[in-house]
């Protein structure tokens, strides 16, 4: 069974331009300003599968959110990529909801993290990021890492991918004990 790893968020939030770090290939998804990501793309990647995904409210793009939501059903694990210039509105909410229903593993990617300069600001999104998480998971805290999807392999990324191993290995065990 191949284990699905998928990266979802608003379009333009750096779905794209973080795998494009993670696999190192600058080509591989395609980035851009507008709605840019049209269908889910499954990149093989150290045995795993990661999956982009087109943004959850690209207003004009119709299906975009359906096709985001049933892979997120079948992710062994969701990456959530915020902006962090204007973290996570109202309106984001029951979409947030009715994904981490399917209850994946789940970290949240902090991107564009370099423009949050002041260090009062840093702490007021993280602390207001980690209060929406909890508020729609109260019995798991996420990881929330900040990080600039765009620097390619730096130590945020690391401390991701990090994450993402432990993640993994919980989702491993969990799955041996179902089938023994
Ligand atoms: N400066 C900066 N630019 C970024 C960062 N992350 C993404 N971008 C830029 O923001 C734009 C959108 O990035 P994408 O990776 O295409 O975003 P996406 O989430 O895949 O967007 P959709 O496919 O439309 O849903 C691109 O022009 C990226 O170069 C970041 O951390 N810093
Ligand atoms: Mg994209």
């Amino acid at each position: 069974m191949e284990l699905l790893v998928m990266f979802v968020g608003s379009f333009s939030a750096g779905k794209s331009s973080l795998i494009n770090s993670i696999t190192g290939k600058t080509d591989q998804c395609r980035v851009g300003i507008a709605p840019t990501t049209d269908d889910l793309t499954y990149i093989p990647w150290k045995g795993i599968s990661l999956v982009d995904s087109p943004g959850l409210d690209a207003v004009a793009k119709k299906g975009h959110k359906e096709k985001s939501l049933e892979a997120a059903r079948r992710a062994n694990v969701a990456v959530v990529v915020i902006n962090a210039r204007h973290a996570l509105g109202e309106s984001e909410r029951p979409i947030l909801c009715e994904l981490l229903a399917s209850k994946p593993e789940v970290l949240v990617a902090l991107n564009y993290w370099n423009y949050v300069e002041k260090e009062k600001d840093q702490e007021d999104c993280l602390a207001y990021v980690k209060d929406v998480f909890q508020s729609l998971m109260p019995d798991v805290s996420p990881v929330i890492i900040p990080l600039n999807a765009t620097n390619g392999r730096d130590e945020a990324l690391n401390m991701l991918l990090r994450g993402l191993s432990y993640s993994l290995v919980f989702v491993c065990a969990i799955l041996h004990l179902t089938c023994t």
